[in-house]
């Protein structure tokens, strides 16, 4: 059956319990850029401004920016921006349109339209969800100035692929122009994610010219944001579903949980929509926000991602199911609870149980794939530094380590007990060559940690190390099981005998 597609011109037909954008679309301009519109910036900070909208602050329409794939722009043009966003739990599903993005670019297809939403007076923020690998840092932190697209940016600033490039000629733009720079916002699960791309920023900015990389450090606010919604990729079944209960055609809806968070540095000298009056937590330091969540939420994601799929898991909540698992999770949580700053006040108590009422949302089915992508960008901030901090401590990180171990077995589990390309890294074309290499367990996990950057320069990074190996052993002599053991995971209870 073909239907209508969801549009400004259908949405009047929708069914009276899907909710709808309250307000004049065609009234609003655009005040944010958004770089990397996928289902994460869909479901999380365009809904934000969405209410905002809402409540009548029309200067803050969205324009979203796809840095690679067209596939955003195709699935949205046709719908005038319009999607719906479908919370899910096990109480059901509730629908609500979102109309906050008003257009759509392709950066490859049309850098200067790109260049030129980034240089209109109106744009004040932009915002970045572009994933970790985007940032393209080397091992040691600093900006990979050898990257290819990096060079290439170099050469061509009129016509950038990298957000550093797009950002730096729009900036030096307004600059000439007269006009004051945007705030940039990034959104994405890095530490102290606005200070790391500031930083990366002025970097670039150097190696164009000096006076631009001192624009960029003294004039261009960087507040530092904490983001958390578990978004699992939309399915062909969840596309079905959705179009039956609009009785319209939606190409691509987002699906997501009713938990939301954001918390945001209130350093924005250009003006911001008022996130506060719903429900974002405007603050000076988002630090302790950000160390909770990366290594509570994100870490335990990690875990459960690759030990989930070692021991055959497709899904968050089956994987969290698992006794074992679930053990190990707990384990891992007491682990890291200790590392995080407690000037804060915040309770990672409440913060977990939460988190295992989240993990456990059986309407999702997160993907452990999804989330086991791209582990050499993600363990750093979620795993690797609490591991450190415990060692430093002088306390043993063997729950922690045993993700690091996971990471590396699931990943040379591809192509064997795993799919070929079941999850991707940027680093394996590198790994699959270790794994090829019959490297002795230590040599190899050592050989990881060089690779991925791990700990590098750190002083207890041998002692990590030396963990991660011995996990390794493990998982390589009886699997998950046999990791679990050696850590008195999953064993049988004592019997008590008369
Ligand atoms: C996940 C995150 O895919 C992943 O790596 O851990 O996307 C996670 O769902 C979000 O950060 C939740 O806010």
């Amino acid at each position: 059956m073909t239907r209508d597609r969801l549009s400004d011109k259908t949405l009047k037909s929708l069914p009276s319990n899907v909710s709808v954008p309250a307000y004049d679309r065609a009234g609003i301009t655009p005040g944010i850029v958004h770089l990397g519109v996928g289902a994460f910036h869909r479901a999380h900070q365009a809904a934000y401004v969405d209410a905002c909208l809402a409540n009548g602050e029309s200067d803050w329409g969205i324009i979203g920016v796809s840095l690679r794939s067209p596939d955003t722009r195709d699935a949205l043009k046709p719908q005038d921006g319009l999607y719906t966003l479908a919370i899910r739990d096990s109480a059901g599903e509730q629908l609500q349109v979102i109309g906050s993005i008003q257009s759509l670019l392709v950066a490859p297809e049309d850098p200067g339209a790109v260049l030129a939403a980034l240089t209109d007076p109106r744009a004040r923020i932009v915002t970045l969800t572009i994933t970790e690998k985007a940032y393209l840092r080397a091992a040691d932190g600093a900006l990979d100035s050898a990257h290819p697209d990096i060079v290439h940016d170099l050469a061509n600033p009129g016509s950038p692929k990298t957000a550093h490039g797009f950002l730096a000629e729009s900036l030096a733009r307004r600059r000439v122009a007269g006009t004051p720079p945007f705030t940039v916002l990034c959104c994405d699960n890095l530490p102290a994610n606005g200070a790391t791309l500031h930083r990366l920023l002025i970097e670039f900015a150097k190696l164009r010219d000096a006076d631009l990389a001192r624009h960029v450090a003294d004039e261009v606010a960087f507040p530092s944001s904490m983001v958390d919604r578990i978004v699992p990729a939309t399915t062909d079944a969840d596309r079905l579903r959705i179009a039956d209960e609009l009785g319209l055609e939606d190409s691509w809806p987002v699906m997501t949980e009713p938990f939301r968070q954001w918390v945001i540095e209130d350093h924005f000298p250009a003006g911001r929509p008022a996130w506060e009056k719903f429900g974002v937590t405007m603050v000076e330091d988002v630090r302790p926000f950000e160390d909770m969540k990366l290594r509570l939420l994100n870490g335990a994601h990690s875990g459960i991602a690759y030990l989930g799929l070692l021991s055959g898991h497709a899904t968050v909540d089956r994987a969290f199911a698992d006794p074992s698992i679930r053990q190990f999770v707990d384990w891992l949580w007491a682990e890291a609870i200790p590392t995080l700053p407690r000037d804060a006040g915040l309770d990672p108590i409440p913060y977990t149980a939460e988190l295992a009422v989240r993990f456990s949302n059986t309407a999702l089915a997160h993907r452990t794939a999804q989330i086991a992508n791209d582990g050499s960008q993600k363990l750093p901030q979620r795993i690797v530094a609490s591991a450190l901090a415990r060692l430093e401590a002088g306390l043993l990180p063997e729950h922690l380590s045993l993700v690091v171990a996971a990471w590396i077995a699931a990943c040379a589990a591809r192509g064997g007990t795993l799919p070929e390309g079941h999850f991707t890294d940027p680093l394996d074309a590198a790994l699959n060559d270790l794994f090829g290499r019959n490297l002795a367990t230590a040599t190899m996990a050592e050989a990881v940690f060089d690779l991925a950057g791990f700990a590098k320069g750190h002083a207890e990074r041998e002692r990590l190390i030396e963990f991660v190996a011995t996990h390794l052993v493990h998982f390589k002599q009886g699997g998950p099981k046999l990791a679990f053991a050696a850590l008195g995971i999953g064993n049988e209870p004592p019997r008590l005998t008369e």
